[in-house]
């Protein structure tokens, strides 16, 4: 349990690392979001995500243990994050040997996402695994939808209902 404990607090000051080197450093996401959006089907609409340049993107960071990748969004622009996608990690290179221009060339050639940062910059697939609606600052997620086919909203995602016990927030 204090395994578990410190685990979530790791996570968090990861999170808040990852929003520090959010302003220090530039960090982009290249992303087609283009597809159909019969996510209309499911009960519960998944958010459409917003992308780095918009106003909403919060950030992302690695989450080393899995190898994937989660971005953050506030949605409402509250000030709380309430949105978050997940995405594997493909590969890596280091910033030394592949510039900004290089890394969007591969990305794009290779239908891939990429995620600056120094000095190591990931390539993921270019469309999320997971979908999180209702994030808290411990990343709980009120709905978690899983596309297993990666291949953006277009109505095959699964969702999980996840009943986390709400912690104190608030
Ligand atoms: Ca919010
Ligand atoms: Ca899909």
């Amino acid at each position: 349990m204090d395994r578990k404990r410190d685990f979530s607090k790791t996570k968090f000051f990861m999170l808040v690392v990852a929003g520090w080197l959010h302003l220090l450093v530039f960090a982009g996401v290249l992303q087609a979001q283009p597809e159909t959006s019969q996510a209309l089907e499911n009960e519960v609409t998944i958010p459409k995500e917003p992308g780095w340049n918009d106003p909403s993107y919060r950030g992302w960071e690695i989450m080393s243990i899995t190898g994937l990748i989660s971005t953050y969004y506030d949605l409402d622009l509250d000030g709380k994050l309430d949105y978050m996608v997940i995405r594997k990690i493909l590969q890596k290179a280091t910033a030394e040997n592949t510039d900004i221009d290089q890394a969007i060339a591969i990305a794009k050639r290779e239908g891939m996402s990429v995620y600056f940062s120094h000095p190591i910059i990931y390539f993921t697939h270019r469309h999320p695994l997971f979908y999180c609606k209702g994030v808290d600052y411990k990343r709980n997620c009120q709905d978690m939808w899983v596309d297993i086919a990666e291949d953006g909203l277009n109505g095959n995602e699964e969702l999980y209902t996840l009943s986390t016990p709400k912690i104190g927030v608030r």
